[in-house]
């Protein structure tokens, strides 16, 4: 099969959401026309979109936060257990083969990682989960299983804190696991959660995780009641309205319970937040090109003001080297002894430059102290060269594009204006067609 077979096949299967997040990020990184390289031509540093949201999942140990992803994902992919199972920071995502990939290997499918300190001595905690597995959004989505926080001695062998701020900022959605059972109120869990707080709330979702164990309906709401006050005791966190849902994994459950399960709303909170950051993915796609177009426009009038101002700079320049020749010339003309002038240029002109260039030069002479005399020749001269030196100076030209580089600015803009804003528009009306047909279903 060729490549663009594949592509096409690729293309049928993927959903439309998916599609418009890989178009705009193509839109970005092709290394040619790539809005990322067009943008850095003219100074400006663009970040291209990321093609999958990233959910990132925090909470005490234990509390289920492995067992989730695998339920998301319909596969065992997350070691799970009672024992502390997630030792460090795993990523899952969907791709074309199952994939285990530790340390370096993860660093190279993401270099953006690069930047994250935390592993610095201990990348083997740092790991990639490739699955083939397309269930619900999660072929949209990278979650980032970390591990369990304890309060105590618990010695983790990297900055797990600084690692979680640091997923924090590029994460989606920070959904934090509470259980009933477990330490429902580490302290740990807590002090991350306020710190995240502070620049993420808005992402922060809180959950009562593994809740058919939490027993009682009375039971439930005591321990719900507990970790709100504990949660409102922190300055940053207490706001009105906390919204605490209550989860559990149906085929983990135990014991029948008439607990509410809410897990349903989690994946409906993953699909808002996903058609939230393809409207802000193609909202960005407008802004950048606009961006690029008023800085391509820009240059190009700054370069036609140049232009401008080195002609007339240049214009300037020859006057002042055209004065200097002719008095260069005068001066030559005058000195020439009047027998020569005759016997070469015949009577008629020779008297004629005696009249208007010879004598007028004497009489200016004339002019001079009888002292000052011997230096009218010098003087002139000297006159001469500084109206020579006045034109170079002027004619210190700024350098302008070449009509190669204008050329190419202009096909750039021509692109963004024609072609990207159009394959936005085309990419809109996907996304709000099918905007319109999940809607229909949902009915
Ligand atoms: N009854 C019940 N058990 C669950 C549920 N979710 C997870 N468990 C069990 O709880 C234990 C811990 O689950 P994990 O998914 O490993 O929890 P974790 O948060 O990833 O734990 P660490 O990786 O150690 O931080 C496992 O034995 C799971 O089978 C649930 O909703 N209900
Ligand atoms: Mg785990």
């Amino acid at each position: 099969m060729t490549r663009k077979g594949a592509s096409n096949v690729e293309d049928l299967t993927m959903s439309v959401n998916e599609r418009i997040l890989r178009d705009v990020h193509s839109i970005y990184t092709d290394p040619k026309d790539g809005l990322v390289t067009i943008a850095k031509d003219i100074g400006i540093e663009l970040i291209a979109p990321r093609k999958k949201i990233n959910i990132l999942l925090i909470g005490n140990h234990s509390a289920g936060k492995s067992s989730f992803i695998n339920w998301y994902i319909e596969e065992t992919v997350q070691r799970t257990g009672v024992a502390i199972e997630t030792q460090g920071f795993t990523l899952v995502t969907s791709g074309k083969k199952r994939e285990s990939l530790l340390g370096n290997a993860t660093l190279h499918l993401y270099p953006q990682l690069k930047g994250l300190s935390s592993f610095q001595n201990s990348l083997e905690y740092l790991g990639t989960e490739i699955t083939t597995s397309k269930q619900k959004q999660f072929s949209l989505i990278t979650f980032i299983d970390t591990p369990g926080l304890v309060d105590g001695d618990m010695k983790y062998p990297f900055d797990v804190n600084n690692a979680i701020l640091w997923f924090g900022e590029i994460s989606d959605l920070i959904f934090v696991f509470f259980d009933p059972i477990g330490q429902a109120l580490c302290k740990r869990t807590l002090n991350i959660v306020e710190k995240l707080n502070e620049n993420h709330g808005n992402k922060i979702n809180f959950y009562l995780s593994k809740s058919d164990e939490a027993g009682s309906d009375s039971d439930r709401q005591k321990v719900l009641m507990q970790i709100v006050q504990e949660l409102c005791k922190r300055p940053g966190l207490n706001k009105a309205g906390f919204e605490m849902l209550t989860i559990y994994i149906p085929t983990l459950q135990e014991k029948k319970t008439r607990c509410v399960n809410q897990i349903e709303d989690v994946c409906k909170q993953v699909e808002r937040t996903i058609k939230q950051t393809i409207q802000n993915t193609l909202n960005s796609l407008e802004k950048d090109s606009d961006l690029i177009i008023n800085r391509i426009n820009e240059k190009i009038k700054l370069d036609n003001k140049t232009r401008s101002d080195n002609l007339s700079r240049s214009l300037k320049s020859s006057f002042f080297v055209l004065s200097s020749f002719i008095l260069l010339l005068s001066i030559g003309i005058a000195n020439v002894p009047q027998i020569l002038l005759d016997k070469y240029l015949g009577n008629n002109v020779a008297s004629q430059i005696k009249t208007n260039i010879a004598d007028p030069y004497k009489q200016f002479g004339e002019f001079l102290p009888n002292d000052y005399r011997p230096y009218f020749l010098p003087i002139l001269i000297s006159i001469a060269l500084i109206l020579f030196f006045i034109s170079k100076l002027i004619n210190k030209k700024k350098p302008t594009m070449s009509k190669k580089q204008l050329k190419s600015l202009n096909e750039r803009r021509e692109y963004l204006q024609n072609s990207i804003k159009n394959k936005k528009k085309k990419l809109y009306d996907e996304y709000l067609q099918q905007s319109v047909i999940d809607f229909e279903h949902t009915k």
